[in-house]
């Protein structure tokens, strides 16, 4: 069968890792701006006020990612940009730089799939309690309406959030990212909540100002596979994707996906931390849980599960020197045939891969190439196990390498390279690594290829 004859090959960004420009046109500060500023934050020192300048160099990358064949590219839209303040006063340069970019893609042919908060989260909100603050649902909903009415006529596929298990797990719990501030898990819960109420207002007024668009969130999970295809390994993989750990709560995918696909939090939350739990309003539910078109995950990686043979799961110990990425993190392709299945089976929406690939240890060789087999294997193994999921019957409707250039990769700074596209952070020079003209058949074969 293979993927639909429709499959939309593509490639991701953000707004923080990519732009640049960060003091540039008016834009407000980030939460991340003022992390990089702290001492020891970030491996390297390096931060986000050039990155790859794709503010300034948007027209070439444009024209990179149309020499590869993509047929849509996904991006987020730096919140301060558009509301310096985070609410009140917009920033029409930073309307006028999306118009540009939207414009530009069109013009190349390539669909805009814009996420709306990618991270950077407003500073001057942070500092009125950000997503502690009852208002704050309100504020990302008001920025979204802003997005809608000015990119609305061009760009009809949109997710509000990226990944809220990193932008509160990792920013307020495990402090790794910005603002890196531990809360006490009385007030993250709160700011999840605040979260998804700002994506179910978002989601309607999203709606409202684009009755075309196709909407959505993108988070992320630790996609389990079971260790044979044995049900009872496949039950217990299912169980277990979709379970809470008592000290990473917020890296479930279902905390997330269930308020947003099913009006409900997981009885696992329930049973964990009820006592901790949000005043849950009368209707908050039901705001949060909008109709939506279609869902984003971000998988990279997941676990071998077995049926512990009475009801549960057992983690599968991995391999001694089980392959890994350049970041250490574990390659096990199966994570994407078995992620998109389970998320298909549970929530039944549509599904975009809005997130995947590695870090190398990428150079410039003496030929003037990049060679990235390590990524061409990766990239091969797992769309392989993706057009599996297709085959088993899910509704994949496409797949956003992560990422098209390299770029700032958070607290590692400058020290991963996930792009496709290589990016001299002196020089500003772009080269297509090898990976990029494999991806370039894989599109033009529409993955029969692999
Ligand atoms: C994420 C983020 C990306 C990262 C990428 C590599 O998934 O963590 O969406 O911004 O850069 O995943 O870590």
């Amino acid at each position: 069968m293979g993927f639909r004859k429709d499959f939309v090959w593509g490639g991701a960004t953000a707004s923080y890792q990519i732009e640049g420009a960060a003091y540039d046109d008016g834009r407000g500060l980030s939460v991340w701006d003022m992390f990089c500023k702290q001492e020891g934050r970030i491996k390297d020192g390096w931060n986000g006020d050039v990155a790859c300048d794709h503010y300034n160099l948007y027209q070439t990358d444009v024209d990179l990612m149309k020499e590869i064949g993509y047929k849509a590219y996904r991006f987020s839209i730096a919140w301060p940009r558009i509301l310096p303040e985070g609410t009140g006063a917009v920033n029409e340069k930073g309307l006028d730089f999306y118009d540009r970019l939207v414009d530009s893609l069109l013009e190349a042919n390539i669909t805009p799939y814009v996420t709306l908060f990618h991270w950077d989260y407003p500073y001057e909100l942070f500092r009125k309690g950000g997503w502690m603050n009852p208002d704050s649902p309100k504020w990302f909903a008001d920025y979204a309406d802003i997005v809608a009415r000015r990119l609305g006529d061009r760009v009809k596929n949109i997710f509000t959030h990226n990944e809220p298990q990193c932008f509160i797990g990792m920013g307020y719990q495990d402090t790794e990212h910005a603002p890196g501030i531990r809360f006490p898990i009385w007030d993250t819960l709160l700011m999840a909540h605040n979260v998804l109420l700002g994506h179910g207002y978002a989601i309607q007024a999203l709606r409202a100002a684009i009755p075309d668009a196709k909407l959505g969130i993108a988070p992320t999970c630790s996609a389990h596979y079971p260790d044979t295809d044995s049900p009872e390994d496949i039950e217990a993989a299912r169980k277990a994707i979709f379970d809470i750990e008592p000290d990473r709560p917020f890296w479930s995918v279902s905390l997330w996906s269930d308020p947003v696909f099913k009006a409900e939090y997981p009885k696992k939350l329930w049973d964990l931390f009820g006592q901790h739990m949000p005043k849950i309003g009368a209707d908050d539910m039901k705001i949060i849980s909008q109709p939506l078109d279609i869902y984003g995950q971000n998988i990279y990686n997941g676990q071998a599960i077995r049926s512990d043979g009475k009801g549960g799961y057992d983690f599968v110990q991995r391999p001694w020197g089980n392959p890994i990425t350049a970041a250490k993190w574990p390659i096990t392709p199966k994570a994407l045939r078995w992620g998109p299945k389970f998320m298909f089976d549970r929530y039944g929406k549509p599904i975009y891969l809005t997130e995947n690939g590695l870090s190398c240890q990428d150079a410039v060789s003496l030929d003037g190439k990049v060679h990235d087999p390590n990524r061409i294997d990766f990239l091969h193994r797992y769309l392989k196990e993706l057009r599996n999921a297709a085959d088993d019957g899910v509704d994949i409707l496409g797949y956003f390498h992560w990422c098209v250039t390299d770029n700032f990769e958070w607290a590692k700074g400058a020290t991963e390279r996930f792009g496709m596209i290589y990016c001299d952070f002196e020089t500003q020079e772009r080269i297509l690594k090898d990976s990029a003209y494999w991806y370039r058949d894989v599109i033009r074969a529409n993955g029969e290829n692999l």
